[in-house]
């Protein structure tokens, strides 16, 4: 048995499925998960010290690469002078400074502990502002597993959504309304006819959580306006696109403000932080100043803060993000022609560092395209990448993630390993 088969059998003896988050225990691909022993810039080792080549980056916040000397030596002179206070700290108003300057959007901020809170937090906050219980979201759009949006569609149009959970009442997944990704005719009916009863509009602007899809410039457009139209809350969750499709993230792309943006993952820097802001005038609604209560004790953490300062620093400099979206489509461009001389059917789109892959002959447009990508061969290639040493995420429905790291030698050895790989894929 290796040490990875090792760990796992004894994980699953103390902790569910033995992972502390589902999608790693490679149950959509399957066999053994790696259990990660160090990482540096674009690799990581796992406990039989096999090297892999890291494309999920820790699912978006390793954007500098792993270990990144600057952001560990931040993490470690912050902890020296002590871990948490439960009180505030000077590095919490530069942080709320910075992600104001680099997001014009986002008037106020209030930093959390992960993308689930910032969500959960800023939706009760749309609901607290417009005195609105309706939400509406997108399928295949991820916002963390709050309640309310642990929901899917329900049958036919203009029908509120059904617990995608067990656990999640009926009455909560009620006020959940979920329609198409991409679709604003369906998007202009529901406003039609219960525009007056929306709380908020929340949607991944670049969908990261089936596979990656685009949102069209057209799509978010008809959002802006009818949320404005009818005193609605547009929120953008760039908890995944945040600092990373680019430096102002998916709003500075399409060029739209939202009223409200979650944020996570390049923001911790590889520590616990998130973040949930935008126009002053709702941001005053919440406690101490007005009735929404919201609050944590980890919030804020000066050592989390320490990291995620130091990763905000390095993405600033000139270049960064060139380098970044370079790199990413050379990745993507290389996938598809070594796709493309083994006749296998494969297309990738790749904005900023964020990529997607997908077992297809033309880029999926919308969340049921997505899901008729081929599972199964994504999966052959995924099992075949990682025996050559290159990690993707081990899902066909997740997107992957580029470092600064992964300079043109990194690159060369993924579309290498890739042209063995497809071979493998029947
Ligand atoms: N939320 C991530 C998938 N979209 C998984 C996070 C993790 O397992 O670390």
């Amino acid at each position: 048995m290796s040490k990875n088969e090792i760990l796992f059998a004894r994980a699953q003896k103390s902790t569910p499925g033995g992972v502390n988050s589902p999608v790693r225990a490679f149950r959509s691909v399957g066999g053994t998960p790696r259990f990660i022993t160090r990482a540096e810039g674009p690799y990581f080792w796992d406990a039989d010290d096999k090297r892999y080549i890291d494309y999920i980056g820790s699912w978006g916040p390793a954007i500098v690469g792993h270990a990144y000397p600057e952001v560990i030596s931040a993490v470690q002179k912050a902890a020296a002078h002590g871990l948490s206070f439960g009180a505030p700290t000077e590095g919490e108003i530069l942080m709320a400074e910075m992600i104001c300057k680099i997001v014009p959007s986002i008037e106020q901020v209030r930093l959390v502990s992960s993308g689930t809170e910032a969500a959960m937090s800023a939706l009760r906050l749309a609901r607290g502002v417009t005195g609105r219980d309706t939400v509406i979201k997108f399928e295949g759009c991820y916002h963390g597993h709050a309640d309310s949006m642990l929901v899917k569609a329900g049958s036919g149009l203009l029908t509120f959504g059904n617990p995608t959970s067990s656990g999640v009442p009926a009455d909560f997944a009620k006020h959940t309304m979920v329609l198409d990704y991409n679709d604003s005719t369906q998007l202009e009916e529901v406003f039609a006819k219960m525009g007056s009863t929306i709380a908020a509009v929340i949607v991944e602007p670049v969908a990261g959580n089936m596979n990656l899809l685009r949102a069209t410039p057209e799509f978010l457009q008809t959002m802006r306006r009818l949320c404005t139209q009818h005193g609605a809350v547009l929120m953008f969750d760039e908890v995944m696109s945040g600092f990373r499709v680019a430096l102002g993230g998916a709003q500075s792309l399409y060029g739209i403000q939202p009223d409200m943006t979650v944020l996570g993952k390049v923001i911790g820097g590889g520590l616990p932080v998130a973040a949930f802001g935008g126009r002053k005038e709702y941001m005053q609604h919440l406690a101490p100043l007005g009735s929404v209560y919201q609050a944590g004790t980890l919030s804020g953490n000066p050592v989390a803060v320490a990291a995620g300062m130091a990763t905000l620093e390095i993405i600033q400099r000139p270049g960064f993000y060139e380098n970044l979206s370079t790199q990413t489509a050379k990745l993507v461009d290389g996938l598809s022609k070594a796709a493309a001389e083994a006749g296998v059917a494969f297309c990738g789109d790749a904005i900023g560092g964020m990529f997607g892959i997908y077992f297809t002959e033309k880029l999926p447009g919308n969340f049921a395209e997505m899901m008729s990508c081929n599972k199964d061969r994504f999966n052959q290639f995924f099992h075949a990448m990682l025996d050559a040493g290159v990690y993707l995420a081990p899902s066909a429905f997740e997107a992957g993630f580029v470092s600064a790291m992964h300079d043109d030698a990194v690159i060369a050895e993924t579309v290498n390993a890739a042209r063995g790989a497809f071979k493998a894929v029947h």
